[in-house]
Formats: C-alpha cells, structure tokens, sequence
C-alpha cells in the first residue's frame, strides 16, 4: 500500500468509528432503560443487536468504498460458521471488524468497550482505530505514521502522540491485563506467578492492546484470540514503539492466535515466565 492510500484509509476509518460508535451508544442507552436481544454463540460467547447494527453499517461502508477489499467481521463469520485463517494471496486487502469488542462488557453497564477496524495487507496490519464511545477516546495508526490518542476531557478533545517511555516497569512493579484464572490458561499458572503491582482483565483485547500503546497498561497477553479483536490494537501497539508478539514470541500480525505485549525489559521477563509455564 501507497503511504497517501494508507492515509486515506485512516481518515475514512475514523469517520466510519465515529459512526459505528454512536450506534453502540444509542444501544446503550436502550440497554440502560430495559434488556436488548441477545443471541448466545455458544464457545463464541455472546452478541447483541448492538453488535449486528454496528457490524451492518461498517461492512456496508466499506463495500461502498472499497468494493474489491476482502472483509473479515466477527458476526457475519459466526453466521456464516467460517474457519478464518490468513489470505494466501499477500497482496490481499482485507478488512478485520470487530463491531463491538467487549460485548460482555456492554450488555452489563460496563464502559469499556470498543469498535475495533483495521485494514491488512497479507496479514500485515496497515491501519487500525479502536474507539471507546462512552469515555470518547480513539487510538489510531497507521504504518509507518506513528500512534495517537484522542481523548475526551469534558467537552474538549485533546490529541496526543504515543511515545511513552522506551522502559517498561520491573516485573514486580507492573499492571497487568490478562484473563489469568480463565480456563484458557494453564491453571496453576495463578498461584506460582512472581509477584506484580496488580493483575486486571479488562474484557476488552482491542483497549487492552491499545492501553499498553498508551502506557495505561504495562503489559497484557491473551491466548486463543480472532484477528478482528486484535489487528487494530497490534498496530498501534507496534506503531507505538511496543514490543508484540505471539506466546512464542514470534513477530505479531493479524492472524496470530495468541498476543502479549509490553515494553522490555517486562516483554523479556513475561515471556520467559509464561514459556517455562507452559512447559510445566
Ligand atoms: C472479546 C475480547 C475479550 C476476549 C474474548 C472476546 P468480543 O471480544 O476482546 O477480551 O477475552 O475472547 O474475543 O467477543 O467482546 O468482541
């Protein structure tokens, strides 16, 4: 992709958020009078009519706009029960949706929860928006052109750059994002893990990444992810100068099933901790 294409990208993607999200809002403010309609996927958990509204518009946009682009949405692929796997043509664009990451999140009052876009290459991520409607705040990137933060302050926005320091916490000092105690994690994990700050699980993969962007976060990891909740996220963390990779510590793209990241020295310190784990 042409820098000026990536750019352009970036602009419709953050019209398009800003879009989504104020459906997601509508939903919520639906969901604060009475209870919405449900659909259980099972293993895939749970989504709402919030999710299908938000998802029908995206995919709708971008057919628009981009009609030859690939489109990959977390909905329409349970529907239609696709395996999703990575295009074998690397020139391939393809668009990775996830219309409302933190669904559970949503559906109890919680307010963190996102719209999360992102536009790849193969499986390169080229540009990505995660956008929190509630607390109005949007990250963004796209390759080669740094990561922002813009974030609400009353009525007034404020927009920073994503260069927060190159060093992360020692071990012992950080927060951390994670579902540690999830049945996705090799359960003793809990009890023999080296002391930290504090743990989180956030529910949210998309503001989780971005957080670490940020510096809010020091570190998060999760395994058994799609790429819609994690292409956008990965991008601005990798724009934002964040070590990411798999579990194994092979480089992040947007297929891979697993992500930690974190600034290093801590990247180094988890990965080995979460490696001997996963021998034991
Ligand atoms: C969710 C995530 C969450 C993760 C779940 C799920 P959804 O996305 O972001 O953090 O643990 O596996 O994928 O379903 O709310 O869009």
């Amino acid at each position: 992709m042409k820098n000026s294409e990536r750019q352009e990208a970036l602009k419709f993607t953050l019209k398009l958020a800003d879009e989504a999200g104020k459906i997601l809002l509508d939903h919520s403010r639906k969901l604060y009078r009475k209870p919405i309609k449900l659909i259980h996927k099972g293993a895939a958990g749970l989504a709402s009519e919030a999710d299908l509204k938000s998802e029908e518009l995206v995919i709708r946009r971008i057919q628009k706009k981009y009609p030859e682009h690939k489109i990959v949405a977390e909905e329409d692929s349970f529907a239609k029960k696709l395996k999703v796997k990575g295009p074998d043509d690397p020139k391939q664009l393809t668009w990775l949706i996830d219309p409302l990451d933190g669904t559970n999140n949503f559906l109890n009052g919680l307010p963190f929860f996102c719209v999360s876009l992102a536009l790849a290459q193969g499986s390169e991520v080229e540009v990505g928006v995660v956008h929190n409607p509630l607390l109005g705040e949007t990250f963004y990137a796209h390759r080669g052109g740094g990561a922002f933060l813009r974030r609400r302050f009353g009525t007034k926005y404020l927009t920073k750059k994503l260069q927060t320091s190159k060093v992360s916490q020692p071990l012992k000092d950080s927060l951390i994002s994670t579902n540690l105690g999830s049945s996705r994690h090799n359960a003793s994990l809990i009890r023999k893990f080296p002391e930290v700050r504090a743990f989180r699980r956030l529910g949210s993969a998309a503001l989780e990444l971005s957080y670490v962007a940020a510096g809010i976060l020091d570190a998060y990891w999760e395994y058994r992810l799609q790429p819609w909740d994690i292409a956008a996220g990965g991008l601005i963390c990798e724009e934002a100068g964040v070590p990411i990779s798999d579990l194994q510590g092979q480089k992040f793209h947007a297929f891979t099933p697993s992500v930690m990241a974190a600034r290093s020295p801590l990247y180094e310190d988890l990965l080995q901790v979460l490696t001997e784990a996963e021998k034991s």
